[in-house]
């Protein structure tokens, strides 16, 4: 009852599972790339991206049922978010995700039940109730800004002190198609491109902007943006896991010895609203074909039907998708506990923000 009502009942069409499959094969680069896989690693992206979905639909349910006011949701984009982060060597790498992108989070190690703590504002949650973008540094993850666009140039820093030290690592952060009209996403872009930083922008493009579809705030291709910046850019379908992972371990691959920052375009949809409350909005403003259209690409449907075709037992598939249900049940038990017992006292609201510490 969570889910958009194109998922509800969804099966497997023959020519999406088509068009999945030549996905994978169009590129020699990539298929060899998907081909080295383990079972285990498959395994990981499935849980990775159910974990992403039942965190949001988690959300959705505390909407419903007044835990929180509001909450922001990537139905229908977790791929992107998922192959990305998977493609990356986490143990050195950082990302910069966007609210979307809670997933990457998730991902890189801070756990679900500190992403619904973050929500909930408490005490024990890493902005000790303070903010909603997520960020651990010891994880890896710049938290967002505020500010859409606003890492762009910040990971044009980050890349720049890697390449100063001679470090080996990469950075990856996702600039939403409306975030790329920014002032700041340009600076960063140009800067990462003209001092060739070790930095890869995943232009998420999800067609829609808050209430602005992406005709309206876009008149060319976005793919001719790499030749226009001087950078690699490499096209992905959003919605196809295997995709994006092998785009990513490209992208890596190329900033990591030295060929400068690459561009990753995403295409994928925004299945729901900007927030949970103008879900019906969204649905005036967006046509019903391209719900439709989308909806039959049900990144987690499609993959699950993937792995099925190519002999991962069923058992272990249900295995691991019981493995993440009781995760996030946990999850959420442990986070409404610290909400009833850790919620922030008073004075601690100018603890560890600027001003209070100038004030002193
Ligand atoms: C610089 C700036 N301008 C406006 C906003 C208000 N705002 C928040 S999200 C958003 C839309 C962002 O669209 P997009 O970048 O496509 O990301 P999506 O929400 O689709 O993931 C806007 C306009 C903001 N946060 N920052
Ligand atoms: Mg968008």
């Amino acid at each position: 009852m969570f889910d958009p009502p194109e998922y509800v009942n969804w099966k497997p069409d023959p020519g999406i599972i088509a068009e999945f499959e030549q996905t994978l094969t169009r590129d020699s680069q990539r298929a060899s790339i998907i081909s080295e896989l383990t079972e285990k690693q498959l395994l990981d992206m499935y849980a990775g991206l159910l974990r992403f979905r039942l965190h949001d639909i988690t959300l959705r349910r505390w909407v419903k049922q007044g835990v929180i006011a509001k909450a922001w949701l990537a139905t229908g984009e977790e791929a992107v978010t998922i192959g990305n982060v998977h493609g990356l060597d986490r143990a050195i790498d950082k990302v910069g995700p966007m609210i979307r992108n809670a997933g990457a989070c998730h991902e890189m190690g801070i756990s679900v039940a500190d992403m619904f703590r973050e929500y909930l504002a408490t005490a024990d949650s890493p902005s000790k109730g303070k903010d909603l973008h997520v960020g651990s540094t010891t994880n890896g993850v710049i938290a967002p800004a505020s500010q859409v666009g606003a890492l762009t140039p910040v990971f044009a820093g980050m890349a720049l002190a890697i390449k100063k030290r001679g470090e080996k690592a990469v950075v990856l952060t996702w600039v939403g198609d409306g975030a790329t009209k920014t002032t700041a996403f340009h600076e960063g872009m140009n800067l990462a491109a003209v001092l060739h930083v070790p930095a890869i922008y995943v232009l998420q493009n999800n067609q829609i902007a808050l209430g602005t579809r992406f005709e309206q705030h876009q008149a060319g291709p976005f793919t001719a943006w790499a030749k226009a910046y001087g950078v690699t850019g490499l096209s992905c379908a959003g919605n196809n896991v295997l995709d994006t992972y092998a785009a990513t371990k490209l992208a890596a691959q190329l900033a990591r010895t030295g060929h400068g920052p690459v561009i990753i375009f995403a295409e994928t949809f925004r299945m729901g609203g900007h927030v949970t409350h103008d879900e019906i909005d969204a649905r005036q403003i967006i046509s019903k074909a391209m719900f439709e259209y989308w909806g039959k690409r049900d990144p987690i449907g499609m993959y699950e039907s993937y792995l099925e075709r190519h002999g991962v037992p069923k058992t272990n598939l249900e295995q691991a998708e019981a493995k993440v249900i009781e995760e996030i049940a946990r999850a959420e038990k442990e986070a409404l506990e610290s909400r009833d017992r850790k919620m922030p006292e008073p004075e601690t609201a100018i603890e560890g923000v600027y001003a209070g510490q100038d004030s002193e």
